[in-house]
C-alpha cells in the first residue's frame, strides 16, 4: 500500500495517537484532516453501532466560530432557517447555501451564549465564507476555529456509558441540545447528536492538548459495555438515510432537492443569504429528488462512488451518489438523486461499465 506524506496542511486530531493504538486501518480526509474510517473488522465494528455502543474520532467536525454583538446576526445570514427561537445550549441542523440556494454545507449550529455560536461544519470551508460575509456586511463580529474537537460516542448503549462518566442529566438531553461541563478538568460540552440513528453523544473536547487522556476515560468507563472503536458508518447511515454533503450532493444541489426543505423557513429575512432563491426553486419546483435504491442482486456488490447513471426505460434519470451492501436487509441499497419525475416504486437500472442493474427506487429511510 502507500503511505501519506506528513505536511502542516494535515492538521492533527487530539485522538490520533489514540486511534493508533486501537489499531485503526483506514483514513479518509475532510476539512484539511485525516479521519479513522476502519479498524480492520468491519463486521464488529457495525455490530457494535447497532447493538452496544461505539468510540469515533470525530475530530475532523470543525468548528467555526461566530463571536461578538452580531454573531446571531450573522448566524442567520448564513443560515435559511429561523434561528429566532434559537436558545443557548441548544443546536439546529442547518442548510447553508450560496446566493444561487445551492447547498454548500449542512452543519449542525450550537449557540454557545447569545454572542457565540459555532458551526460545526461538514467538508468545505465555511471560515472563509463566514469572513467574507461578516466583511461585506460590516458586522461586529469575529470567525475563528477555535480548539474544538469532537469525539462521538453512538449506539443503544451510548446513554449507560455516557452518564457513567458524566452522570445521568445526560439522559434528559434532547436531540442537538447540548452542556458545557468537566470530566476530570478537562473543558467539554456534551452534546445529544452524532451522525447514526443508533442513539448517542458528541464530547466537544475544548482543550486539545487532551485528547488521549479523553479518549481514555470513555475507553475504561465503556469497558462493561465492552465498547471499541468505530468511525461514522457507511453502512449504517445509509440505511438510516442520513446526507453525505459533497457525497450525495455536486454543484447543483439545493436543499429541496436532498431533503433538507424541512429546515429551510422562507419567511426569514431577505438579508439570508439565498433565500430568494430559495423561494423561487420551491415556487418552480426542484428539478431533482432524493429516493432509496434497491437493487436486485442479491450478493453484496461494490460499485465504487462514481454517481453510476440510473436509467428508466432507458433514458437517463440522474445517479446513484452511494452504495453498500446493508447486512440487516441484506441487499445492495443507495441514494438516487433522480429527476422529479421518477417516484418511490418505479423499475430502474443502474449502469455499471458495461453492466445494467435491475433495481427499484423506493422511499427513505430504508431503516
Ligand atoms: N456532528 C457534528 N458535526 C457534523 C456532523 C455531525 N458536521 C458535519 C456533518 N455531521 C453535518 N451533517 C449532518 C447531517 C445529518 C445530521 C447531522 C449532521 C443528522 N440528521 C438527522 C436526520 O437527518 O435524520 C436529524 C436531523 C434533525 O432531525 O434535525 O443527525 O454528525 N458535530
Amino acid at each position: 500500500m502507500f503511505s501519506i506524506t506528513p505536511s502542516a496542511r494535515l492538521k492533527p486530531s487530539p485522538f490520533y495517537q489514540s486511534t493508533l493504538k486501537e489499531g485503526v486501518q483506514e483514513f479518509t480526509t475532510y476539512n484539511n484532516m485525516l479521519m479513522p474510517t476502519g479498524y480492520g473488522d468491519p463486521e464488529a465494528e457495525y455490530w457494535r453501532l447497532i447493538r452496544g455502543v461505539s468510540q469515533w474520532d470525530v475530530a475532523v467536525e470543525r468548528q467555526v466560530q461566530l463571536e461578538g454583538p452580531d454573531a446571531g446576526r450573522l448566524a442567520q445570514i448564513l443560515a435559511p432557517r429561523d434561528l429566532s427561537k434559537c436558545k443557548t445550549g441548544q443546536g439546529k441542523y442547518v442548510a447553508i447555501c450560496n446566493h444561487d440556494g445551492i447547498l454548500i454545507n449542512d452543519p449542525i449550529l450550537l449557540k454557545v451564549n447569545e454572542q457565540c455560536y459555532w458551526l460545526s461544519i461538514a467538508d468545505s470551508n465555511i471560515w472563509f465564507w463566514a469572513k467574507a460575509i461578516a466583511s461585506e456586511r460590516k458586522l461586529r463580529v469575529e470567525v475563528s476555529e477555535p480548539d474544538v474537537s469532537p469525539m462521538a460516542i453512538q449506539g443503544p448503549k451510548s446513554d449507560d456509558v455516557v452518564a457513567s462518566v458524566c452522570g445521568d442529566w445526560v439522559r434528559e438531553l434532547k436531540y442537538f441540545w447540548f452542556r458545557e461541563t468537566s470530566i476530570e478538568g478537562i473543558p467539554v460540552a456534551v452534546a445529544r447528536s452524532g451522525w447514526s440513528k443508533q442513539r448517542g453523544f458528541e464530547i466537544y473536547l475544548m482543550d486539545g492538548s487532551q485528547g488521549d487522556r479523553l479518549w481514555n476515560i470513555f475507553r475504561e468507563a465503556g469497558k462493561p459495555w465492552d465498547i471499541g472503536p468505530g468511525n461514522p458508518n457507511l453502512m449504517e447511515r445509509i440505511e438510516s438515510g442520513l446526507l453525505s454533503w459533497g457525497g450525495d450532493t455536486d454543484e447543483e444541489t439545493n436543499p429541496f432537492e436532498v431533503r433538507m426543505g424541512k429546515y429551510v423557513d422562507l419567511d426569514v429575512s431577505d438579508e439570508v443569504i439565498g433565500i430568494e432563491a430559495l423561494r423561487t426553486i420551491k415556487t418552480e419546483g426542484p428539478r431533482r429528488h432524493q429516493l432509496g435504491l434497491v437493487m436486485d442482486e442479491v450478493k453484496p456488490l461494490d460499485l465504487g462512488f462514481v454517481w453510476n447513471d440510473i436509467l428508466v426505460d432507458g433514458a437517463k434519470v440522474g445517479h446513484l451518489t452511494n452504495n453498500v451492501w446493508s447486512r440487516r436487509l441484506e441487499k445492495n441499497i443507495g441514494f438516487a438523486l433522480v429527476s422529479r419525475d421518477c417516484q418511490a416504486g418505479d423499475e430502474a437500472v443502474v449502469v455499471q461499465e458495461e453492466k445494467q442493474i435491475k433495481c427499484q427506487l423506493v422511499e427513505m429511510p430504508f431503516i
